[in-house]
């Protein structure tokens, strides 16, 4: 039996690499896999162009919704762990992947460690993040410390960002 979820999580995922839209796919499965880990939403996919070198192939994002009561750190190994299976490999800065995973809101709380930062860093400028963030909880959703997801919206231009039939 999955322990009792508390904590309200968005998690986004990204991939440029390897049939994206089938790691995507099957990065949800093993999220809502995980121990703890209980799937509410899950958005459409989303195809955008690269933010950072423009030679590498368009990405195909999405965005989650669990509820977890693992601690933010916790998650984010067991995330990493889902990666590395993917074959994620760090290559150049800001440059192409089989699949990345980030916690971008956990509840309402504002962390600041070396290897995390939530609400994740960028999200304000990010399309492809927002727009299917929307999409699951709604533009009144507040992003702490920035607002709610319409002041982000009205700022963020969709950048080509288009979402892939179902
Ligand atoms: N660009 C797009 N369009 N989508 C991503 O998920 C994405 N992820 C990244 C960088 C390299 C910043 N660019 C991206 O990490």
């Amino acid at each position: 039996m999955k322990a009792q979820a508390e904590i309200e999580v968005y998690i986004g995922l990204g991939s440029n690499l390897e049939q994206p839209e089938a790691q995507i796919k099957s990065a949800r499965k093993e999220i809502a896999a995980l121990p703890q880990v209980a799937e509410c939403a899950f958005s459409s996919l989303y195809r955008s162009a690269p933010m950072g070198p423009q030679d590498q192939p368009d990405y195909v994002n999405a965005v989650m919704k669990i509820t977890t009561d693992l601690s933010p750190m916790a998650l984010l190994h067991a995330l990493q762990e889902i990666e590395n299976r993917h074959g994620r490999v760090r290559a150049r800065r800001w440059g192409e992947r089989t699949l990345d995973l980030d916690i971008l809101l956990y509840g309402d709380q504002h962390i600041v460690q070396p290897d995390l930062i939530i609400p994740h860093i960028g999200i304000a400028e990010r399309a492809f993040v927002l727009y299917p963030l929307e999409e699951i909880a709604g533009s009144d959703l507040v992003i702490p410390g920035q607002g709610t997801l319409a002041q982000l919206l009205a700022a963020c231009p969709l950048n080509g960002l288009c979402r892939l039939p179902a």
